[in-house]
């Protein structure tokens, strides 16, 4: 069975993390074949990634049963060649990227969906940075997405504790954008996918680079960034076709460049 089950339909990419016996935890295969479907997402025949989990969990994080395997990849190695180009790989998508958070993220799980642009849970979802329980630091860019997501106080707490925070906190707190009820979950998570694959992706992905450094740019460097990325939106096939539409009074056909 494929840790990661990969489909192209619609301009949507869906990817599905797929060990459901373990929560989706991630093993080396499973890390490395998400990699490699990242990549796959890079065809501009994507135009929206939609990330979610098998089963009754999102993603528990690590597989913790590899850490003690001698035959496994090693503490040293799990960040450097498995997480962090994960992470890496979501942010510079030049596409967005909506993580429907199906059920409990945890640790590694729960910061691979906030490194993902718009996050949506079902109603039962819970987010736990579960690190500090067993003794690690968050990691897989929590330390950096959380703080900036619902401020460093809650970010602490969170951290120290390793709460399990529902999705209805998660959402009243700014760490994700919607929640949907149990039975309305699938049908509008993908909805959303259908909604941003048929948008001006290059704008979307031009609101993501600027939204990606506002955080640590002065007001100066922004304004520049934001003039010199309006430039490059306003050469679009896809602003011409927004502007006449309006004028025509008509729904617009943007193709995504
Ligand atoms: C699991 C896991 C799991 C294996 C559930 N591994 N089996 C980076 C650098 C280097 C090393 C370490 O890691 C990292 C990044 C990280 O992600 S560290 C954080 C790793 N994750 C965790 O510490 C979370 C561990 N899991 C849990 O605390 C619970 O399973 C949660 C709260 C996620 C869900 O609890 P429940 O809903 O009560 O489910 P459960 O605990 O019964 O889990 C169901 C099954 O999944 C169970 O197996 P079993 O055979 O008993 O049915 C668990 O053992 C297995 N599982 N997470 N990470």
């Amino acid at each position: 069975m494929a840790e990661i089950i990969f489909e192209i339909n619609n301009g949507i990419a869906f990817v599905t993390l797929n060990r459901p016996e373990k929560l989706n935890a991630f093993n080396r295969p499973m890390a490395l074949l998400l990699q490699e479907k990242l990549t796959a997402c890079k065809d501009a025949a994507v135009r929206c990634v939609y990330l979610t989990g098998t089963g009754k969990g999102f993603c528990a994080g690590q597989d913790l049963e590899e850490i003690p395997d001698p035959t496994g990849p090693g503490m040293n190695r799990i960040l450097k060649e498995q997480f962090n180009p994960i992470i890496i790989q979501l942010q510079q998508l030049q596409k967005p990227v909506v993580a429907a958070v199906n059920g409990v993220a945890a640790g590694a799980g729960a910061n691979i969906a906030l490194a993902c642009d718009i996050v949506v849970a079902h109603e039962q979802a819970t987010f736990i940075q579960a690190f500090s329980k067993i003794g690690l630091i968050p990691d897989s860019g929590g330390t950096y997405f959380l703080p900036r997501l619902i401020g460093y106080q809650k970010a602490m707490a969170l951290m120290m504790l390793g709460d399990k925070v529902s999705a209805t906190e998660a959402c009243t707190m700014g760490m994700i954008y919607k929640i949907f009820q149990a039975g309305e979950f699938e049908t509008a998570s993908k909805q959303l996918a259908n909604t941003l694959a048929a948008m001006p992706t290059q704008a979307l992905a031009y609101i993501k680079q600027a939204l990606q450094t506002s955080a640590d740019q002065t007001l100066e460097k922004q304004l520049a960034l934001e003039d010199e990325l309006q430039q490059k939106a306003a050469a679009t096939h896809d602003f011409k076709e927004g502007v006449a539409a309006f004028m025509q009074k008509r729904a617009p056909h943007f193709k995504g460049h």
